[in-house]
């Protein structure tokens, strides 16, 4: 069964915060659908709208060590955890600025070395055994981290949802699991997708303990997340929240959703989480008008500045579009393997068949730039193109000899 709650009382400027990060989402998404409509916008644009609370709240309660990945509709988890909104529009408009450097788009960016984001992964649900691993790491190393995702009802259904978690729950990993359910996967409605009423009755399977909230009432979600994150790092295993809400858009800007019945969108529409915390905050005495207008002002300034910084920058020169594809194993982030033994004891068997052609350094415990780390993948980066001219000058010489022996014994 899905566990009751203790209420927790918040400061006053954790209430403020909430709404203020709710309302920076809002704008941020707003401005980014005009930015689109525009034109300006590289690829698809998904809208979070309805659902800050979730991003918002559940992003609130993990503390600066801890690690999330965060998904198409997580752009409020991102700005909780510290990304500005101009590497928000810079990535989604693929600029030169923007962290992937214009290379990728949407939310397609992390930051593994200063704010513990790692990039979403498309295939839905991967995320779940990422976080997982990220999760028993963070403990290996003795530090007491939490991590966290985000997934969406049709995403609860993939395959690897339920391997990640039975992983997960196996290992009691510190790590917990936001299910998003908004009712709909592109055009197919939650009910004909699974057969229960609650998505958090899929914790029951492996034995780990689930809450459900009101997606669209921020202090719940994050209370809840708060208590969450806090019982994971206290060593209970991974935990996993439903949080009931409704996607207010289609699934991304090309989409009208014109498939959704309309009571059920009046119903939702009523239930706006920012119109629902301002109500509390100004009857609480929290807010008043004059504190509202200048939050307002704040955030006018702050947009205003943010997305003329990414509309003024360069799109990526071309002679950097081969770039950034490798991690080069020198400079590109600092996160190390640390080798137990020489790393030629470790490399998996090989046969006895000769390779086609060779990565300098591969398997000696060698990089290519003759230093001694471990070997990446990134190591083919540098050399790239003379890799690729010595494996093609290879095949060819391999092939010449076999030409005149063919001509030896055939004439
Ligand atoms: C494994 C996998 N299957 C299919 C898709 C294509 N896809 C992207 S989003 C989406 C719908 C997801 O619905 P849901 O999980 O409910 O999230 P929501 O869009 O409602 O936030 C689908 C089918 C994918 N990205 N990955
Ligand atoms: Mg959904």
């Amino acid at each position: 069964m899905p566990e009751p709650r203790k209420k927790a009382p918040l400061t006053r400027q954790q209430y403020l915060d909430l709404y203020y990060y709710m309302r920076l989402n809002r704008e941020v998404e707003e401005t980014m659908t005009r930015l689109f409509r525009q034109n300006k916008i590289v690829g698809g644009l998904y809208s979070s709208l309805g659902q800050e609370a979730i991003s918002v709240g559940t992003a609130y309660a993990l503390e600066k060590r801890d690690w999330m990945a965060p998904m198409i509709r997580n752009i409020g988890a991102l700005l909780v955890k510290g990304v500005p909104p101009r590497d928000i529009f810079t990535q989604h408009m693929a600029k030169y600025t923007s962290p992937t450097k214009g290379r990728d788009g949407t939310s397609h960016f992390g930051d593994l070395d200063n704010l513990h984001i790692v990039s979403p992964i498309s295939m839905l649900g991967d995320l779940i055994p990422v976080m997982t691993g990220v999760a028993i790491g963070g403990r290996y190393l003795g530090q007491k981290i939490v991590t966290m995702t985000w997934i969406g009802d049709g995403g609860s259904s993939t395959g690897v949802f339920h391997e990640g978690l039975n992983f997960a729950a196996s290992q009691r990993a510190p790590f917990v699991l936001i299910l998003e359910n908004n009712q709909w996967a592109y055009s197919t409605p939650v009910q004909r997708q699974v057969p229960l009423e609650n998505l958090a009755d899929r914790a029951k399977a492996y034995g780990i303990a689930s809450y459900i909230v009101d997606g669209n009432d921020v202090v719940e979600v994050y209370t809840t997340a708060k208590e969450a994150v806090e019982r994971a790092r206290a060593g209970e295993g991974p935990i996993l929240i439903e949080a009931k809400t409704f996607r207010r858009r289609g699934h991304a800007q090309h989409d009208p959703a014109e498939y959704i019945p309309t009571e059920q969108r009046e119903f939702w529409e009523k239930r706006d989480p920012i119109a629902l915390c301002e109500a509390f905050l100004l009857k609480e005495k929290l807010l008043d008008a004059k504190g509202k207008k200048e939050m307002e002002g704040k955030l006018t300034s702050l947009l205003e500045k943010e997305r003329e910084f990414a509309e003024n920058s360069p799109m990526p020169p071309e002679e950097t579009v081969h770039g950034g594809v490798y991690c080069s194993g020198d400079d590109c982030h600092k996160i190390r393997p640390k080798w137990e033994r020489p790393i030629a004891e470790v490399m998996p068997p090989k046969s006895s068949v000769e390779p086609v052609w060779k990565v300098e350094g591969f398997g000696q415990g060698k990089s290519s730039s003759g230093k001694n780390a471990p070997i990446h993948f990134g190591d083919v980066q540098p050399e790239h193109k003379a890799q690729e001219t010595k494996g093609r000058a290879a095949k060819k010489s391999d092939r010449k000899p076999a030409t005149k022996s063919a001509k030896k014994g055939g004439r």
